[in-house]
């Protein structure tokens, strides 16, 4: 019984881990979320029966421990050496120049690679086995982070090559996506933002608590082999393809060169390049090819000399604060904004800063008058990274906020223990600007055409109190405002019409309730089949709900409260928005929702993958093994284990002909 248990435990792993290199690793999944999803889970009861059978590095044992009270420190085995930068064509030429001198007469071939712009760290494999991963720390030491890189997926515990001790080199880094998404819950939490995707990549690699860090969005691509005990290659790209066959991850931009031209070409394209990828990279590192040529050229204490960055032109750069205005948000939220002296960003001139909230001002002192650094990270709005104080002059003035909304001139107010103040005015123009804005946005309500001068004008002119008037609203009255014309106020018209028809957590997004983002809307929505029914939750019941915390739930059951918000939906009823989910159509057309099956053998009338349409096109889902939440399992000719696993199990089995009856009974 143990016996069947423990290979039945190693199967699953076996089978995790080649999924897991197909999904992270390589960007080639061949199999669906779902069943990947399904053997964790399998995997997961048994060794939660079975908690003898756990090892460190089974991949249900990615997040362990308890939070550290502090790092370790770290001896590098080598040191973990900077490189040297250049920043235009001449200088890559020069370099060139100065390998060629140091070792005349010699063949030299580059390597080319993306510089990535997170945080460098060491990883040691023993005997295929993640060991240790420390960050790069001066270099010479660094701090034991193995417990929190464990938790990145695309870093494997386990690789395909047993050499005694190997130690690679690599940078973690968060994807601008997965960056703005986490910094847009951490808004909609009052918690302070990150100033960029480096920031919160080495942010995240450092936190003490390894359970925080498994629900950052973190990746890795290595870059260099270190050390590797038995093992003997003679350039650095036989290294990487070395380190990609053991199943880590290398960027797939690398490439090797023949001349130093070739090498400029990359550089300058990849210049050009740099937003269409969807991580951030501040330059190019260039390498000899050939590790003797490597050993021969040597470094200096600071760094290699068979290595360089061409860095791209700065996204940073200096400008002066001339003044701070406010700008007042959906929620109300008072944000202090920087007017900038223009300045030109790597090509884009910018004016404005953001400068977060009142806390943030304090912390990096910042006054009106004063220079500064800008910094431009991704996608995302232009931060102020520090002052120059030594451009002081004295005539700077400190900021404070103001006690009344600048724009409704209402009291503002700001609880203890956040760091934002608000205004307190729900009829606040702004914030209805801001939700009306919210409210079609292409995650919300998705109209378009309601664009920044529209919404000006609906509220200047009294046209819309809240999003729900804009259901109200004339083909006439709009076609006679600014820009519009008769026929974009007819796809005006069309758009609300079509918006009639969206989804639930659509509608439940657009509402705009504070800290209920596209996630917290989906799960409400799937709770609760209507709006009528969420307006009756009371917070202890929300709470209960996986993934939805007290202050989501506060936050809901305050905004129901609301005898604005009562009216607002009264509004939206009579103006035929759907507002719940309609389950007869799924019941109808959907008759095996939910209904897991396992197909096993071969099925005479139809392929196996007719079979899994079949299923999913009623509704069902078909995973590609067993388990206590099969529902079916469908055994044709010459079955597998699967159906000795279901008898075992106790699970209603099917064949072809009972198969076939069971779907036609549903089909109406
Ligand atoms: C730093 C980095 C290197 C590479 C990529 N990104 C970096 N940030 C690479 O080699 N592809 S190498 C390096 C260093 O040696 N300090």
């Amino acid at each position: 019984m143990k016996d069947n248990v423990r290979k039945r435990i190693d199967e699953l792993r076996k089978q995790i881990n080649y999924h897991s290199r197909k999904y992270y690793i390589e960007d080639n999944p061949e199999i669906s979320d779902y069943e990947f999803d399904q053997l964790m889970k399998e995997l997961e009861e048994l060794e939660d029966r079975h908690p003898d059978l756990i090892t460190p590095n089974s991949p249900t044992q990615r997040v362990g421990g308890e939070p550290a009270e502090q790092f370790e420190t770290v001896q590098h085995r080598s040191a973990m050496l900077s490189l040297d930068n250049t920043y235009s064509p001449e200088e890559l030429l020069e370099f060139d120049k100065r390998v060629r001198k140091l070792i005349p007469e010699q063949e030299i071939e580059y390597v080319a690679e993306l510089k990535l712009d997170g945080l460098g760290i060491a990883l040691v494999y023993e005997e295929g086995r993640f060991t240790r991963g420390a960050t790069r720390g001066d270099g010479a030491t660094g701090e034991d982070v193995t417990s929190n890189l464990r938790t990145i997926r695309t870093i494997p515990l386990v690789i395909e090559n047993q050499l005694p001790v190997m130690e690679v080199r690599g940078e973690v880094y968060m994807r601008r996506k997965a960056f703005q998404k986490l910094n847009q819950e951490r808004e909609e939490n009052d918690e302070n933002l990150f100033a960029n995707p480096r920031n919160a990549a080495a942010g995240s690699v450092r936190l003490l608590d390894p359970r925080i860090t498994a629900s950052r969005p973190l990746e890795i691509f290595v870059y260099a082999l270190t050390y590797a005990e038995g093992a003997n290659f003679s350039t650095h790209y036989e290294s990487l393809q070395f380190l990609k066959d053991s199943g880590l991850k290398i960027n797939p931009h690398t490439k090797k060169f023949g001349s130093i031209e070739e090498v400029l070409k990359y550089c300058e394209e990849w210049t050009e390049r740099r937003e269409d990828i969807d991580y951030e990279i501040d330059g190019v590192v260039i390498k000899v090819n050939s590790l003797a040529q490597q050993t021969e050229l040597g470094s200096t204490n600071k760094s290699p000399r068979w290595a360089i960055s061409y860095k791209f032109p700065a996204r940073r750069a200096t400008t002066k604060i001339e003044d701070i205005i406010i700008q007042v948000g959906r929620t109300g939220s008072l944000t202090p904004v920087a007017v900038l002296t223009p300045v030109s960003l790597s090509g884009i001139v910018i004016a404005r800063a953001t400068l977060h909230n009142e806390d943030e001002i304090k912390r990096k002192d910042i006054r009106i008058g004063d220079t500064v650094i800008v910094e431009r990270a991704g996608d995302v709005i232009p931060a102020v990274v520090m002052v120059l104080e030594e451009k002081r002059t004295g005539e700077e003035k400190e900021f404070t906020m103001p006690e009344t909304c600048p724009v409704c001139g209402s009291d503002v107010f700001k609880p203890e223990n956040e760091a934002v103040s608000r205004c307190t005015n729900p009829e606040c123009p702004a914030q209805i600007k801001e939700n009306l804005h919210h409210f079609a946005s292409r995650n919300a309500m998705d109209i378009e055409g309601l664009g920044p001068s529209l919404i000006d004008q609906l509220v200047k002119k009294d046209m819309v109190h809240n999003s729900a008037d804009l259901y109200y609203l004339q083909k006439e009255q709009l076609a006679q405002l600014e820009r519009m014309g008769d026929k974009s106020a007819q796809n005006l018209m069309d758009e609300l019409e079509k918006s009639k028809d969206n989804s639930l957590s659509r509608f439940i997004f657009a509402l705009g309730i504070r800290h209920v983002g596209t996630r917290a809307a989906d799960i409400l929505a799937e709770r609760y089949s209507s709006i009528d029914e969420l307006t009756k939750a009371t917070t202890e019941e929300l709470q209960e709900i996986d993934e939805i915390g007290p202050r989501i739930a506060e936050s809901v059951e305050q905004f129901f409260q609301q005898e604005r918000t009562k009216r607002m939906l009264d509004k939206f009823r009579n103006a035929g928005i759907k507002m719940q989910e309609e389950k007869s159509y799924h019941e109808s057309s959907q008759p095996l929702n939910g209904k897991n099956f396992v197909l096993t053998g071969s099925l005479e009338s139809m392929t196996r993958d007719e079979a899994s349409q079949y299923i999913k096109d009623a509704g069902g889902k078909v995973s590609s093994s067993v388990s206590k939440n099969t529902d079916y399992v469908v055994v044709g000719e010459s079955p597998g284990s699967k159906y000795d696993k279901a008898q075992k199990l106790g699970i209603t089995i099917l064949d072809e002909e009972e198969f076939l009856k069971l779907m036609d009974s549903k089909e109406k």
